[in-house]
């Protein structure tokens, strides 16, 4: 039988269930990252499985997000993780060597494989012919641990690439295509494969731009083939070895099919709030724009930078821009420092930051008050830059530069100039010396005041005796749970960060739910569509699970925040009737009798709000109950013992 790219390398690692779209499966996971920010709570609940030493092929942990180290709290997580590296056979990529998906790809992915990463942007390694997964810091402990990962068998759905792009329009351009066809919600449970004739026309971290941000779609991945191209790359890494061929069978079948004409396509944009939001750069054109940010783990390549120092050029940025610019990678800075191209970039004036988060996660360089800011990152959610009132357009290099030199949101096919048509070095200059290879010697793991318990809840009651804490809209992302930025540096520890939940939404939240919690209530999360898109935090379901949230009753969830609501004992409850969300309100008392009981039994559900009765829905398997029962994932695996 033909089959798909998704569908050989899903079945080479089934574990349990059968290739058969919307039926939960197991698949065996061969590689694992992390960053800093999810990490250490990962690792937490790493030692708690009592786990002498990983069990994947390779694991590696990476130091990208908090490395601002105001305060000494960023740098206490840095050689917590760095000790848990060493001792737990992880191999440890330093702060200053790069953002993990962009190294993981340099360094590390190989066609064919499987990745689990504790980062929503996993899927960058789909650039290179893998299956790369985003997932809460807890499943990603659980590979760690020698377990399969547990997910919906995906549809896959066929993006047919024709032709070739135009000069000035690059990948970034072809992503945001894809999310004016597809939207931010309503994915969940595909992947997207991407295949045609204009496969070939884009080198690997072009494919991998893509593969990034197709993340925003709430899809389980994207996936290229891996074929001449990627050859090619993995031989200018020195990795040629790691390359094998997967390319789909003819006549393999698709659950859909959607053509994209590269030729056709022109400068896009994503306007704020949402990276669904999608224009032409023409029809905003002229736009007065104060911030230009190039990098992020979407936009950091040695090619995205050649390109924008070749635009920049003997030019000079607007006197009322200020231009960021971050790296990558530590190899990105290096080939790009070496061949003269960052002098060119500093001669125009760009703010280059060390290879790291930075601007994207709103830790560094957030804008002015109702700034407008252009990036090259993959979000704009409100507030994410830091900044509450500014407004945040995601678009290419090409054209991020172009805006830089004017001053206004520009066509970058308007600046009169010819394109800058980048070559990629045969071999790159690489240097791994900022990545360490572990001792496994039995070190002792450092623990600073910052490093927190890991985070247990209690088991499902009898009945939920709660109230409405708090009633929110449609596509509520992560970030507006439970912030990064400044926040970010309480990672490690849940009971500073709770104090933050929401507080982009309503400042009182945290303090009416710590105070019902007190006397004995359930704190219930009342939400639209699309509950918990964006990032894979784990700490938006760990955070309201510590102030006494037991359920989230939304018109739908995405995938990674629902696994995590299940892992951390919240349940994840949809409404029967989407039209009862109008009958709900924040400050209601809500009552669900017998929930422990009618869960056990896979029984439908009741909510009783005054005299009014709402038929409540779940969709869980026999599995992410038990969990649930337990008081989550840690408790399950407490019973039933993990890795062993
Ligand atoms: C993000 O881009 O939102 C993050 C920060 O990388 C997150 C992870 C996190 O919150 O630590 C993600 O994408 O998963
Ligand atoms: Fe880092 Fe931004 Fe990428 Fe998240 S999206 S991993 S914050 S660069």
């Amino acid at each position: 039988m033909s089959k798909t790219i998704t569908q050989k390398i899903f079945e080479k690692h089934l574990i349990e269930g059968k290739f058969e779209p919307g039926k939960e499966i197991a698949i065996k996971i061969d590689q694992t990252l992390t960053q800093d920010a999810t990490g250490t709570m990962a690792y937490l609940q790493f030692e708690a499985m009592g786990v002498a030493r990983v069990k994947t092929e390779l694991s590696v942990s990476f130091v990208d997000h908090n490395t601002i180290q105001i305060g000494f709290e960023n740098a206490d997580d840095h050689r917590y993780l760095q000790s848990i590296a060493d001792r737990y056979g992880i191999l440890f990529s330093r702060a200053g060597n790069g953002i993990c998906h962009q190294v993981h790809l340099e360094r590390f992915g190989k066609p064919g494989r499987t990745l689990l990463g504790s980062d929503s942007h996993t899927p960058t390694a789909g650039g290179l012919g893998m299956i790369g997964i985003g997932a809460g810091g807890l499943d990603v402990a659980l590979a760690m641990a020698g377990e399969p990962f547990f997910l919906t068998c995906p549809m896959v759905i066929k993006i047919n690439l024709k032709g070739a792009l135009k000069p000035w329009v690059s990948a970034k351009d072809v992503i945001l295509k894809v999310l004016e066809i597809f939207g931010t919600s309503g994915n969940v449970g595909c992947v997207l494969e991407y295949g045609g004739d204009g496969v070939e026309t884009l080198s690997v971290p072009e494919r991998a731009t893509i593969t990034n941000m197709g993340t925003e779609c709430g899809i389980t991945t994207s996936v290229f083939p891996s074929d001449g191209i990627t050859r090619e790359f993995l031989k200018a890494q020195g990795r040629e070895d790691d390359w094998t061929e997967i390319t789909v069978d003819e006549d393999a079948e698709y659950d859909g099919i959607v053509d994209i004409l590269l030729d056709e396509l022109v400068p896009m944009v994503a306007c704020p709030h949402n990276p669904g939001n999608i224009k032409t750069i023409k029809e905003i054109e002229g736009i007065i724009v104060n911030q230009v940010c190039i990098g992020s783990c979407t936009n950091s390549s040695y090619k995205d930078l050649m390109t924008v120092a070749g635009i920049l050029k003997g030019r000079k940025t607007h006197p009322t821009v200020s231009l960021v610019i971050s790296p990558g990678s530590k190899q990105v800075l290096e080939n790009i420092a070496m061949n003269g191209a960052l002098a060119d970039l500093l001669a125009a004036g760009a703010r280059v930051t060390e290879p790291v988060c930075g601007f994207c996660i709103g830790n560094s360089q957030s804008p002015q008050t109702n700034a407008v800011s252009v990036r090259t990152s993959n979000r704009n959610f409100f507030g994410r830059s830091g900044t509450r009132d500014a407004q945040v357009y995601l678009l290419s290099p090409e054209s991020a530069a172009a805006a830089a030199i004017t001053g206004k949101m520009t066509d970058p096919r308007d600046l009169g100039m010819e394109y800058p048509q980048v070559q990629t070095p045969e071999r790159f200059y690489t240097d791994d010396s900022m990545i360490i290879t572990p001792s496994l010697s039995l070190v002792e793991i450092y623990r600073g005041p910052n490093i927190g318990e890991p985070p247990y809840n209690t088991p499902i009651p009898e009945d939920i005796q709660g109230i409405v804490t708090i009633k929110v809209g449609d596509k509520i992302t992560t970030d507006h749970i439970i912030p990064a930025g400044s926040r970010m540096k309480y990672r490690s520890n849940i009971s500073a960060y709770s104090k933050f939940v929401f507080e982009i939404e309503d400042e009182g939240f945290a303090n009416r739910a710590t105070d019902y919690r007190d006397k004995g209530k359930h704190n219930i999360i009342v939400a639209g569509i699309g509950y918990g898109q964006g990032s894979s935090r784990e700490h938006a379901a760990i955070c309201p699970s510590f102030l006494g949230v037991k359920v989230v009753l939304a018109k739908s969830f995405e995938r990674i925040h629902a696994a995590n609501l299940i892992n951390f004992g919240i349940i994840p409850l949809t409404f029967v009737m989407e039209a009862d969300y109008e009958q709900i309100n924040a400050g209601e008392e809500v009552m669900i009798p017998n929930v422990r009981e009618l869960l056990a039994e896979n029984k439908p559900l009741i909510a009783q709000i005054n005299n009014r009765e709402i038929a409540v829905n779940y969709s869980l398997t026999d599995r992410q109950r038990q969990i649930l029962l337990a008081g989550g994932m840690l408790a399950y695996i407490g019973n039933k013992g993990a890795g062993g």
